[in-house]
């Protein structure tokens, strides 16, 4: 069967003329806070990926071919093969705004050709409303001038880039066990290629995490940790911290948001559909498929998800390659009107330069927040919003330092390649 895979990266950067223009809107910061250790400039780039023209023969066992051309400097480069073969390629900035920022990620699965996942990929906002109603404090808008520099201990078995991000290798338990009839079992453990920086705002230590897994996942979280705010409150918004009750430390939410400009091999092509299984105290359950044709708003639901999917690039069953994202671990937060942007778990929006963060959005030509990103736009270049929320309320174990509570969601390959690749 044929397969054909378009291998021209998508080199058009979301960096061109934003760098200048990072005048942040002073976040509103937890606490009042020693200043941040500022650390890392921009990235170096070259301007352009190196397009690798790439004639196809299609078997699931294609051979591995020639990498593109390295599209950053060696520093803001990374390039890890895991000990099952699968290699991943990408480039990373410490973006003043966004802090920590992804770019050009290419996973090669083992045996197979290179596939371009993401554009970019970088946090969106934090944002903490307490329960009392106030403060709400949006901790991302300079995030990268937050930059914690890392000890060799924050970065086990792994390197660190700059000081502050820290690239290595982490184990995630069974690839796969399968048990034969009359042969033996047969199992694999599988690893991850971890990106990670640390931040400072306020009284928290943010962690942004990226783990690419050998399977060809990705998952982003956010780990709180450091040291709770200190905001006190009534027994309704709260939870007794200390000796007895009579201090109540403030319950809020972390709503997290993350933009992920997907460019299944070059942004031509990618579309975004949604997945409901229909049926409840029924036997049968039917797979209803909803393509988004234009910019949309949408809502969590359990066995709901969504796919970026290119039909111009297929694996060597025919199938096109497509990247799944499940946003199920989400408390759901919905804040009041004048916060319209927690009111979806997953925006879609056409790509725009200037539309950087989810809410307090620091560029003018813009909108401000993601709910008015989406405006009807005809998609073609789509990019996706996904949000997270967790209800933190406090506890005895939180004082101090506070244990990282970790949130996130997942992104997996769905027919990238034609069987696991592992
Ligand atoms: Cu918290």
């Amino acid at each position: 069967m044929t397969v054909f895979l378009r291998l021209a990266l998508s080199c058009a950067m979301l960096t061109g003329g934003l760098g200048a223009a990072q005048t942040a809107p002073a976040a509103q910061a937890s606490h009042a806070m020693p200043a941040a250790r500022v650390s890392a400039a921009p990235a170096a780039r070259t301007p352009q990926d190196t397009a690798v023209a790439q004639a196809s023969q299609g078997t699931a066992v294609a051979q591995a071919v020639r990498a593109p051309a390295a599209p950053c400097s060696a520093p803001y480069r990374i390039d890890r093969t895991l000990p099952n073969g699968a290699r991943w390629q990408l480039c990373w900035e410490m973006r003043n705004i966004e802090g920590l920022t992804l770019t050009k990620v290419v996973y090669t699965p083992k045996g197979n050709r290179p596939v371009s996942v993401l554009r970019s990929a970088a946090l969106a906002q934090i944002h903490v409303p307490y329960d009392s109603g106030s403060p709400r404090y949006h901790d991302i808008g300079a995030l990268g001038s937050t930059a914690i520099p890392l000890l060799a201990a924050d970065c086990p078995g792994g390197e660190r880039r700059e000081q502050s991000v820290c690239v290595t290798t982490r184990a995630r338990g069974h690839a796969y066990l399968k048990s034969g009839y009359e042969e033996p079992s047969v199992s694999a453990q599988g690893s991850d290629l971890v990106v990670f920086a640390a931040f400072q705002v306020g009284w928290y230590t943010y962690l942004a995490e990226w783990a690419f897994s050998d399977d060809g996942a990705i998952t982003p979280r956010v780990g709180a940790t450091g040291s709770l705010a200190g905001s006190t409150t009534t027994a309704g918004h709260g939870w007794p911290i200390g000796v007895g009750s009579a201090t109540f430390e403030e319950s809020h939410s972390h709503n997290v948001f993350w933009r992920l400009d997907f460019d299944i091999q070059g942004k031509s092509g990618d579309v975004v559909e949604q997945y409901d299984f229909s049926g409840s105290r029924t036997a049968k359950r039917k797979l209803k498929r909803t393509t988004f044709t234009r910019e949309a708003k949408a809502l969590n639901r359990r066995t709901r998800w969504w796919r970026v999917v290119d039909r111009g690039v297929r694996n060597a069953d025919g199938h096109p390659v497509s990247w799944e994202l499940n946003n199920s671990d989400s408390s759901q937060y919905r804040g009041p009107a004048g916060e319209a942007f927690t009111r979806a778990d997953v925006y879609v929006t056409g790509y725009r330069s200037c539309e950087r963060l989810a809410s307090v959005n620091p560029a003018p030509r813009c909108a401000g927040s993601v709910d008015r990103y989406v405006n009807g736009e005809r998609l073609t270049d789509p990019v996706l919003w996904v949000n997270v929320g967790y209800h933190h309320v406090p506890r005895d174990e939180d004082a101090d330092p506070m244990p990282t509570h970790w949130q996130g969601f997942r992104v997996t390959p769905r027919d990238v390649t034609a069987k696991n690749p592992h």
